[in-house]
């Protein structure tokens, strides 16, 4: 079976000449139009980039290379260990997400090895990430271990030893696969500073990425490695513009390295209406409970109701509902409830979170503000890590940052590889808007 890297050698040609080809047929042609609204509104619906790794319906939800979550968890290799055959590994969706094609099990062992050779980390990074105060967010703390390892970039080093524009994927794809195998350790050894006063712990690299990063955070269970398999391919990728994603794809369009891109990428996770909301649910989960449990009363769809409704006439948002592209409940919300009943249908949580899926939709639509008033990705995903005892929930979004460098930086890497430009829009004040629609 071919390498990773061969099959991108293979592809690379071939990818160039179809979007010359596309360009050279359609480039003058109108793919939509842009209203004030979208404008004023954050580009939403604004078809200006491209990105070749997933694509997002409103309805349906997301493809990953043409394949729904279910297809996936269907054709890609899995890692048969003591669970058994169950969730695919993250090391298949990204070959996945690189290639468009499915790996064989072979392939994805390959790349598995790969990722760990991989992984070590510069001394300077464990030393800067070992003296951050506790109290420092764990996603500051993640960005700053990333950062800390741009040194090792291969991009930066070979950009500038002057190296020519058409080989910029060879070392992009260095940094890419690099990024990857070095988040795990960091991700961990941020996990062991903040809540195990930095007792680190070593991986076990007979196992798959998923499996390896769960010993280094301290998690032994196979329960719990298929369910970090299972979160790390589904927030994966989302299309190109959500704000992880088009900050990496946006800071990468300058030739600032994959390292500095990512970064990018997980500031913008950082943010509660994006990542941050997977913690955002749990807290808001817990202050439910704390305030019924206190008030004797029981955590039921009316209770719900009541606290939703504060949560809004304070001015809050609910954290886990609503998308910007979405219009119906997140086939990644979907998969992790399957997830729940396969694996811990009596769990007290989980009774709460589906409790909340029957009622928010109702609340929210009589709020009548929400264009999409289902559950996304970050709505389920604390529960399933409680349940297995993995509570710091400050911790979440570290998890969500681990996978998301799988999607957004293998578009970075057919960013380096077609020769995409700068990404540059253009950007109008409210007095040029003014005029301009008043003269037409
Ligand atoms: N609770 C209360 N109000 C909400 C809401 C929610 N869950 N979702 C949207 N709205 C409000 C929104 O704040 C806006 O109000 P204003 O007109 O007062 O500004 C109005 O409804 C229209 O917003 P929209 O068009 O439906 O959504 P947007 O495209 O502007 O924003 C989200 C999309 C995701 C930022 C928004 O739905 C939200 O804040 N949800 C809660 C936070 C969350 O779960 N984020 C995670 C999203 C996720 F999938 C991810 O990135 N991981």
């Amino acid at each position: 079976d071919a390498t990773l890297k061969e099959t991108l050698t293979v592809q690379i040609p071939q990818k160039q000449e179809e979007l010359k080809q596309l360009k050279a047929d359609h480039g003058s042609k109108v793919l939509g139009e842009v209203t004030v609204d979208q404008c004023i509104g954050g580009g939403r619906g604004v078809r200006c980039m491209l990105w070749e790794t997933s694509l997002l319906d409103a309805a349906e939800g997301i493809r990953f290379r043409g394949y729904t979550i279910p297809e996936c968890q269907e054709l890609l290799p899995t890692f048969k260990g003591p669970a058994g055959d169950g969730e695919p590994t993250p090391e298949a969706i990204l070959w996945l997400l690189l290639t468009g094609e499915i790996p064989t099990k072979e392939q994805c062992d390959g790349l598995t090895a790969e990722l760990f050779e991989r992984s070590a980390l510069p001394a300077h990074a464990t030393q800067l990430l070992d003296s951050l105060p506790k109290t420092m967010h764990p996603m500051t703390q993640f960005s700053l271990g990333l950062q800390a390892c741009q040194t090792e970039s291969n991009f930066a080093k070979a950009y500038s030893d002057g190296v020519h524009k058409t080989k910029y994927w060879e070392s992009t794809y260095e940094d890419v696969l690099d990024v990857i195998a070095k988040l795990a350790p960091i991700a961990a050894r941020v996990y062991r500073n903040t809540y195990f006063n930095g007792e680190q712990l070593k991986g076990d690299t007979s196992l798959d990425y998923s499996a390896n990063f769960c010993r280094m955070l301290g998690m032994d269970s196979p329960g719990f490695d298929e369910l970090m398999r299972l979160y790390l391919v589904i927030h994966s990728d989302h299309e190109g513009g959500n704000a992880s994603a088009h900050a990496t794809h946006l800071v990468g369009s300058t030739l600032s390295d994959p390292y500095n891109a990512y970064v990018g990428g997980l500031n913008a996770l950082a943010g509660p209406l994006h990542g941050l909301a997977n913690q955002e649910v749990l807290g808001w989960i817990q202050d439910l409970k704390a305030k019924f449990d206190a008030e004797g009363r029981e955590v039921n769809e009316k209770t719900i109701t009541e606290f939703a409704w504060e949560t809004l006439n304070a001015g809050k948002v609910i954290p886990g509902f609503g998308h910007a592209v979405l219009r119906k409940t997140d086939p990644r919300y979907t998969c992790q409830r399957e997830f729940a009943f396969k694996h811990l249908p009596d769990d007290e949580l989980f009774k709460v979170v589906d409790t909340i899926y029957k009622v928010m939709p109702g609340v929210l639509t009589e709020h009548g503000k929400t264009a999409n008033p289902y559950p996304n990705v970050d709505s389920h995903s604390g529960v399933l890590l409680w349940h297995y005892g993995f509570t710091q929930y400050e911790y979440y979004t570290v998890l969500f940052g681990v996978s998301r460098a799988i999607g957004a930086l293998s578009q970075v890497f057919w960013d380096r590889a077609l020769g995409l430009p700068l990404e540059r829009p253009k950007s109008l004040t409210t007095g040029f808007i003014k005029d301009f629609c008043e003269k037409q």
